[in-house]
């Protein structure tokens, strides 16, 4: 490696716009889990900038609520050209913050660019519907408006992606958003913070305050969780942040989208192609070092086809190329940190305690000793007990056999969250049976796919601990407004509805 990780980082956010001052000289530690080093040091924001921040915020919505939405549309579309512009600097910038391969740091930005088209045509598409009136002379109809200031938390492990699908939405339904990245994370936000603000000033006349963004720690969140002028609430983490944040704001009446975690599995039928089925469960288990919210967690495999496929799943396991995602062309990174590290050699440990079989687990040495790379677990379980009913977010996959669909079902369903799942098959019975009301409890159901990589087209979430709400597309947007009815009397009569007389 020819230069510091820390020079590279400087090198990249010079490049996309970011002052020095913001990230030099302040008390938060930013750290980079490639090689475990510090790379900035930034000042964070304290609750009372969050009160600020919340005051302006308010005061450009109510200007941006006003602007028609096809024109709130193009500050959208500008936003889409400049991250298109900064693709490969805030890609890469992902891999040194988040410790992404390249090619899903880029994927990470690509999903950016993806929602922002998506929503400069939803810009155009804002639509209510027209209901008949039980009334001669009159029409009712559903009118969609703008919410507010939308307040948007998120997670180290897609430190950008999901503030773009809550902000893209929340720009063009007449929102401003304030925005509290995870502390793990804060410089891909500075970041794209910068990027936003070059599009705001191509826009021209945008109000100031319309989308900021705060650094710091949980003081922030708990600012903008309490405040009124807050009504919406997005957050993506833990399921145990949810706990505390969704009766929080409902406690005001807030409302609440969030994101919390999954323990997604999938399962592997009699008739499934196994040769597609290996990469699948390959990229979803592994990929970005397990640390997706919709990483693949659990897998049932069918007795008949079990010894077929899982050999070559564990040898997959023992030859995937661990290493510095910068530099090395490897396709698993490191963990976040050492923490990450620890709760993934628990959970290995509770397994064995349970009677499962540990292939792989172990600590990978890259680089020093600050960075924690492991080679990921594939952990043959007898039966679904103990850490396999609880997400830990690391590369741990637990394999199970199954005889019969039915059951597997039932074990597919019987853990607390319900975010991504998978069957594999080309038994159309089967196929139809996972994706029916009967079949999968998960926001997401695939077929002949991983529970990862969703695009950014369908509702993204899922139901029980995963926490209910939907972000980026299909009808996401209605999160975001406020819904009104409109009863217009055209006529010269005053009839009142269900008959009721009332004649003064
Ligand atoms: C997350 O891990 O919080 O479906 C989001 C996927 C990505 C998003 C993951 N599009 O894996």
């Amino acid at each position: 490696m020819s230069q510091s990780i820390a020079a590279r980082t400087t090198e990249l956010l010079t490049r996309l716009g970011v002052e020095s001052d913001a990230y030099t000289g302040g008390t938060l530690a930013s750290f980079s889990p490639v090689t475990g080093e510090e790379v900035a040091r930034l000042k964070p924001h304290s609750a009372e900038d969050t009160r600020q921040a919340i005051a302006s915020a308010r005061a450009a919505f109510e200007a941006w609520r006003t602007v028609p939405a096809p024109r709130r549309g193009e500050l959208v579309r500008l936003l889409g050209e400049e991250l298109r512009a900064a693709k490969d600097d805030l890609g890469r910038l992902v891999s040194i913050e988040a410790g992404k391969i390249p090619s899903e740091g880029l994927g990470e930005v690509q999903e950016m660019i993806d929602i922002c088209d998506f929503a400069v045509g939803l810009s155009r598409q804002l639509y209510g519907l027209t209901i008949a009136s039980e009334r001669p002379g009159h029409r009712m109809m559903e009118t969609w408006h703008p919410l507010g200031v939308v307040g948007v938390i998120s997670a180290f492990n897609f430190p950008v992606a999901v503030w773009s699908w809550n902000a893209a939405l929340a720009l063009v339904c007449g929102n401003a958003v304030v925005w509290k990245p995870s502390e793990k994370t804060p410089l891909t936000a500075l970041a794209t913070q910068a990027i936003f603000d070059r599009a705001l000033a191509r826009f021209g006349d945008a109000p100031k305050g319309l989308s900021q963004v705060l650094i710091g720690g949980p003081d922030i969140g708990e600012a903008l969780v309490a405040s009124h002028d807050v009504p919406l609430i997005s957050a993506t983490g833990s399921t145990r942040m949810g706990r505390i944040v969704g009766p929080k704001v409902a406690e005001r009446f807030g409302r609440s989208i969030l994101e919390l975690g999954g323990n997604n599995a999938g399962i592997v039928c009699p008739s499934a192609d196994l040769d597609m089925a290996l990469r699948a469960i390959a990229f979803g288990a592994m990929g970005t070092a397990g640390q997706r919210c919709t990483t693949l967690r659990r897998l049932f495999v069918h007795d008949s086809v079990y010894d077929a496929l899982v050999p070559r799943l564990i040898k997959a396991y023992g030859s995937v190329s661990i290493g510095n995602p910068l530099d090395s062309g490897a396709l698993v990174g490191p963990l976040v940190d050492g923490q990450a590290f620890q709760a993934m050699q628990d959970a290995l440990q509770a397994a064995k305690a349970a009677g499962g079989t540990v292939h792989g687990g172990e600590r990978v040495s890259v680089g020093p000793d600050t960075a924690f790379y492991a080679r990921p677990a594939l952990v043959e379980m007898p039966e679904q007990t103990g850490p396999v009913l609880e997400e830990t977010f690391a590369p741990i996959l637990y394999v199970m056999k199954y005889s019969d669909l039915a059951e597997a079902i039932r074990l597919h369903n019987a853990v607390g969250a319900g975010l991504s799942s998978s069957i594999f098959t080309l038994d159309l019975r089967e196929a139809e049976t996972f994706v029916s009301a009967a079949g999968s409890d998960c926001g997401i159901a695939n077929v002949n796919i991983g529970t990862s990589g969703a695009e950014i087209g369908g509702a993204f979430g899922g139901e029980k601990e995963t926490g209910g709400g939907r972000e980026s597309g299909s009808d996401a947007w209605k999160g975001y407004m406020r819904r009104q009815t409109n009863t217009i009397n055209y006529s010269t009569q005053l009839p009142l509805a269900q008959g009721v007389v009332f004649d003064i």
